[in-house]
């Protein structure tokens, strides 16, 4: 069943650690290494910050992924000292230390410990196949950069993932799968992906440094399970770069992750309140009882959604008037009543000749091909469908143009789901990697962006969002995306089940995700999949309310799972749990506000306060809530 929702690695050929360089090139803060046809280069882009690049094949080096949001770093002060074959790049707090034959990248820190080290006989370098050109190729050949893992390093973040909280001894991949019900830990990538490592040794007081290894296509970490001592980080193609974050303490390493990636932008303060979702409120006097239900009911909740039930045979964009007949006058009748609305929009656009929106998005071939140039279709809600090239920065202004459509009618935010890409033929696979995006001038093929996709989608959203009403301060929620995704959207982990197991899982993914950059997010209250019941919800709640993202939703054919769905003991626990966080809101407000400016996140494990505690870095139970609040749920059922 993986090989459905993995392009499992390359097999064949050999690895080729990198040999002999010579220095080709230095400024004073980096060096441009040559070793054969292989340029490298190790640059500070901040005292506490490097960043290493190795291009084969003599390609021009490139940083410009859609993770990175900085560029224009102030010159660092940096010295360059040559000995005996090897230079040494020091900021004062971080050195870089470059062996020349072979080549091999290091760092040491203040008290001149190393950390992020190559592997002595590794190092970095290519998987050669014999024979391999441009043609059988064209995507490069797998990259590969090896470290050795220091005594007590211990490894978290990856971003969205299963299972437990530390990574050390693990093997994460890194590509954005709609993946089968159950999220279970034997399959660790689902719907984004942020190959990003925090270190925290606490042999040396918790002393921390991050990891980022950019690159778009599928990547695989193997965090020290292969070796107990080396790390590994590999690309199926492309060049190899990634960036080094000195800390040391993991509040210094994300504060310059976030830098680089870019923060959390400041919410509406609406969109901290809680919100209820399902899949589908399906007609106009579904919602509006659910909307008097809460209210009656003293439940607070500021936001409903619409899922995909709102449309016009799933056609983006557009409204089912049998169903929702006046939109604007049932969207303006629930926000005097404090209700925000938000929609749901995917990406796959109905092929049909008399659906304005698909017919100028072909006339205009903002549309993915096929590798011999014609639109590529696939099946998804509304039937065959093509598919936005967001990569095109034209497709991404008409797409979030689009969004008028709904906006007019007074819709308050846009949810973007199934934008891996997910496709129902086969069944949840996605794009083949061969599938061009033309990319206006600049052609990928899909293999090379594939993880880019969902945040491509989430950014051509707020931008267009914020050309529309730039008064306001977008709300826009997405299920896949990359590194840096956080510039664009906030996150909700997607298709989770109701099931206790998944309410624990909760804590853990939500604070990996936070310690990599993604801070809004939430987990489905309740669960998605399966039936939940009331003992699960209102436990579920207990926990739910210190989400940065508070939200209920559930999916077709389960039972009703709003506060009220399992009687009035269950639901007077629930509503003093929203009224708690209500109480809370002040708080919650200034930590988004110090996430916005330091990149700290809201939710945030125990070892993000107190790394040189060693003890920490087992609790995946229990979190903090800014550095005041700790809360330790309950996720087992009495
Ligand atoms: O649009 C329907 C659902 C949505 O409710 C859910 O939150 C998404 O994660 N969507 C997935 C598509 C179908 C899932 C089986």
């Amino acid at each position: 069943m993986t090989e459905i929702f993995e392009t499992p690695p390359a097999t064949g050929g050999n690895y080729e650690p990198l040999g002999g360089a010579k220095l080709a090139d230095h400024d004073g803060q980096s060096l441009r290494l040559r070793a054969g046809r292989t340029t490298v280069e190790v640059a500070a882009l901040a005292p506490n910050l490097f960043r290493v690049g190795m291009f084969p094949n003599g390609r021009t080096p490139r940083y410009d992924t859609e993770a990175i949001a900085k560029t224009d770093w102030e010159p660092v002060q940096a010295e360059l000292q040559e000995d005996d074959g090897t230079l040494a790049l020091s900021t004062g707090p971080v050195t870089a230390r470059v062996s020349l034959n072979p080549l091999r990248v290091s760092f040491l820190d203040a008290q001149g410990r190393e950390f992020a080290a190559d592997d002595e006989e590794l190092g970095m370098g290519e998987v050669v196949r014999e024979g391999a050109d441009v043609f059988s190729q064209p995507l490069g050949s797998p990259v590969r950069l090896y470290k050795r893992r220091e005594g007590g390093e211990r490894y978290f973040g990856c971003g969205e993932r299963t299972s437990g909280l530390e990574k050390t001894g693990s093997s994460q991949v890194f590509w954005n799968v709609d993946p089968p019900a159950g999220h279970t830990a034997s399959f660790n990538n689902l719907y984004t992906s942020i190959p990003f490592t925090l270190s925290v040794n606490g042999v040396r007081g918790g002393a921390s440094h991050g990891l980022f290894f950019d690159n778009t296509h599928r990547v695989e970490f193997d965090l020290a399970k292969e070796h107990e001592d080396r790390a590994y980080y590999g690309a199926e193609g492309g060049d190899l770069v990634y960036y080094v974050f000195a800390g040391p303490s993991p509040r210094d390493v994300l504060m310059r992750y976030t830098e680089l990636t870019g923060r959390t932008p400041m919410p509406p303060l609406w969109a901290l309140g809680h919100q209820q979702c399902r899949w589908s409120y399906e007609t106009a006097r579904e919602v509006e009882e659910i909307a008097r239900s809460y209210r009656e009911r003293d439940l607070p909740c500021d936001t409903l959604y619409l899922d995909i039930d709102y449309m016009d045979g799933f056609r983006v964009f557009t409204w089912d008037e049998g169903r929702f007949p006046e939109p604007g006058k049932f969207i303006s009748g629930l926000k005097e009543r404090g209700f925000n609305v938000v929609t749901i929009v995917d990406p796959g656009v109905k092929v049909d000749e008399t659906y304005g929106v698909y017919t100028e998005g072909r006339e205009r071939g903002f549309y993915c091909q096929t590798a011999e140039g014609e639109e590529f279709h696939n099946v998804v809600w509304p039937g065959l469908c093509a598919f936005p090239d967001y990569t095109n920065p034209s497709t991404r202004e008409w797409w979030g143009e689009n969004h008028r459509a709904l906006l007019d009618k007074g819709v308050a935010g846009i949810w973007c789901d199934m934008n891996e890409p997910s496709l129902f033929v086969p069944q949840q696979s996605t794009m083949p990697g061969d599938v061009v995006h033309p990319g206006g001038g600049d052609p990928k093929r899909h293999a090379q962006i594939h993880n880019t996709y969902g945040s491509l989608m989430a950014r051509s959203v707020r931008e267009g969002l914020l050309k529309i009403s730039p008064e306001k301060r977008p709300f826009v929620i997405t299920r896949a995306g990359y590194a840096g995704l956080q510039r664009h959207a906030l996150q909700w982990t997607g298709d989770n089940s109701s099931w206790w197991e998944h309410l624990w899982m909760s804590m853990p993914q939500l604070q990996n995700l936070g310690l990599s950059g993604v801070a809004w997010a939430g987990v489905d209250i309740g669960g998605f999949f399966g039936d939940s019941e009331g003992e699960l919800l209102a436990r579920w709640y207990e926990f739910g309310i210190f989400q940065p993202f508070c939200r209920n939703h559930s999916a077709k054919g389960t039972r009703s799972q709003e506060p009220w769905a399992f009687g009035e003991g269950h639901e007077g626990s629930i509503r003093k749990m929203l009224k708690l966080r209500q109480r809370l809101l002040p708080y919650l407000y200034a930590l988004f506000e110090e996430c916005h400016r330091t990149g700290a996140p809201m939710l945030r494990p125990l070892l993000f306060e107190h790394p040189e505690d060693e003890t920490t870095y087992a609790t995946d139970d229990e979190f903090l809530f800014g550095d005041a609040l700790l809360v330790a749920p309950v996720t087992r059922p009495a």
